[in-house]
């Protein structure tokens, strides 16, 4: 899968969390091909400007479309397909597990992070595929939410989690959280750990584990199974 970035920050995607793990190691054997590019390398004026005051008024400065469009046009004659074309913001839909799958069938994704009040509506309107939110709060840019997104759909690109995981086997993929998790020592501090998973009695562990994932999932987010909170 290949996944290109837009961005007035491409050096807010070295070293950071791309470069470590289970993103990393996916990249190095060429499951993912990030690339990341800079906005203002399609600005033309003497000040290299990509933004500009919001027509109407009001506060801060919007970014311009020619400048967008240009980068997204060059972008995209890089490879053979044009991409899905997904524009993090807090006006997008929100980010859910069926949404990172349905974004990973994709062989490629191309991600406009917006800065400042965002961008001008018109390139959102004829260039953008899907707007997307990671969640209802406001962070500084599109950056981190289009790290997030490639960190969950490259989960999901077969090969990048290695043989023994698939990620059906994890959270949400049935809708609900996952049982608490322990390890040795047995007791610290006179804190036990539950005494059925120490038992050796497989079929009562399984039965237990299920019990606790219902139970933490009513308890705490009940609008997974559907129920009102
Ligand atoms: N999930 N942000 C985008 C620029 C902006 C401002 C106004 C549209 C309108 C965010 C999120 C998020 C901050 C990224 C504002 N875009 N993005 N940026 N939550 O908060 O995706």
């Amino acid at each position: 899968m290949r996944v290109d970035v837009l961005t007035l920050f491409p050096e807010a995607f070295e070293g950071g969390p791309l470069d470590v793990s289970i993103i990393k190691r996916a990249r190095e054997d060429g499951l993912l091909d990030l690339q990341v590019h800079n906005i203002r390398d399609h600005a033309t004026d003497r000040h290299r400007s990509v933004d500009d005051t919001p027509f109407g008024g009001g506060q801060g400065m919007v970014m311009r479309v020619d400048v967008l469009d240009r980068a997204l046009q060059h972008v995209q004659g890089q490879d053979g397909s044009p991409g899905l074309v997904v524009y993090l913001s807090p006006q997008g839909e929100v980010l859910d597990d069926s949404l990172v799958r349905e974004l990973a069938t994709n062989e490629r994704l191309i991600l406009v992070c917006g800065r400042y009040e965002g961008v001008d509506q018109r390139f959102v309107d004829h260039c953008v595929d899907r707007e997307v939110s990671i969640g209802d709060y406001i962070v500084t840019g599109g950056e981190l939410p289009a790290m997030v997104l490639i960190d969950a759909v490259a989960r999901h690109i077969p090969g990048a989690l290695g043989d023994e995981v698939s990620p059906e086997e994890e959270s949400f993929a049935d809708g609900l959280l996952e049982h608490p998790q322990y390890t040795r020592p047995a007791e610290y501090n006179g804190w036990a750990v539950p005494e059925i998973l120490l038992s050796g009695h497989h079929a009562k562990i399984e039965k237990w584990k299920q019990e606790q994932r219902l139970e933490r999932t009513r308890e705490r987010r009940p609008d997974l199974l559907g129920d009102s909170p």
